[in-house]
């Protein structure tokens, strides 16, 4: 099924179901290149969320501030590739929500575990707004707060579920979001985590 959350805004429901094994495998491969660590805010707050990124633009933040870079601070070498998988589902996603031509540069893995949450915020590190994010949950379920375009516009509650995939596009690509706190739970395929597979073209 597929809802329109607000102008630009789709959310396909369980989109990913099927392939929920391959996007987990890509996750695993990635992740055993490039590990997932917390970064730290330009404030110099640890974030709660554990982040590692592939494809040629890996989104990363510290003291300098936030920005897309090619190479894994961590490992100064180039972050892995993006998985044929994945970058193929992110297409099909963007395609089945109207945002034909998707060529994402960059996939963020985001992994929040019980009590993890990320505060609200644009994502506008990126070159060219014209083009979506496509955003696949897989795991424990969460609620995700989707605003407006200035912080003090009050925000939806989304729920988002294992398999669910959005896609923000056009006038919504600059909205102000966040995620509540990840409660505690366990999910027979991720355990203890909520993966998010944010993928963006950078440049
Ligand atoms: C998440 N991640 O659930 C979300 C999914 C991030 C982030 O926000 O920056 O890593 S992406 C949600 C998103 C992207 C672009 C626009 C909008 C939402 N929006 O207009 O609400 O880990
Ligand atoms: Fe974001």
């Amino acid at each position: 099924t597929c809802e329109s959350l607000m102008e630009g805004a789709v959310v396909l429901r369980q989109f990913a179901l099927a392939e929920t094994d391959q996007l987990l495998a890509g996750i695993r491969q990635v992740t055993a290149q490039a590990p997932l660590r917390q970064m730290k805010t330009p404030g110099g707050h640890t974030m709660s969320v554990a982040m590692s990124c592939c494809g040629e633009q890996g989104w990363v933040t510290d003291s300098r501030g936030y920005r897309y870079q090619p190479e894994d601070p961590v490992s100064d070498q180039p972050w892995p590739a993006m998985p044929e998988a994945l970058y193929r589902f992110a297409g099909r996603a963007a395609d089945a929500a109207g945002f034909p031509g998707f060529e994402p540069d960059s996939c963020l893995i985001n992994c929040y575990r019980p009590g993890a949450k990320m505060g609200l915020h644009q994502d506008r590190d990126e070159q060219d707004f014209s083009q979506p994010i496509v955003s696949v949950s897989l795991g424990l379920p969460v609620v995700f707060q989707f605003g407006g375009l200035k912080r003090n516009e009050r925000p939806i509650k989304v729920p988002l579920a294992h398999g669910d995939v959005v896609v923000w596009g056009g006038p919504a690509r600059l909205r102000y979001h966040g995620v509540l706190t990840l409660k505690a739970g366990e999910h027979p395929l991720t355990g203890a985590c909520r993966y998010n597979l944010t993928f963006r073209r950078a440049r």
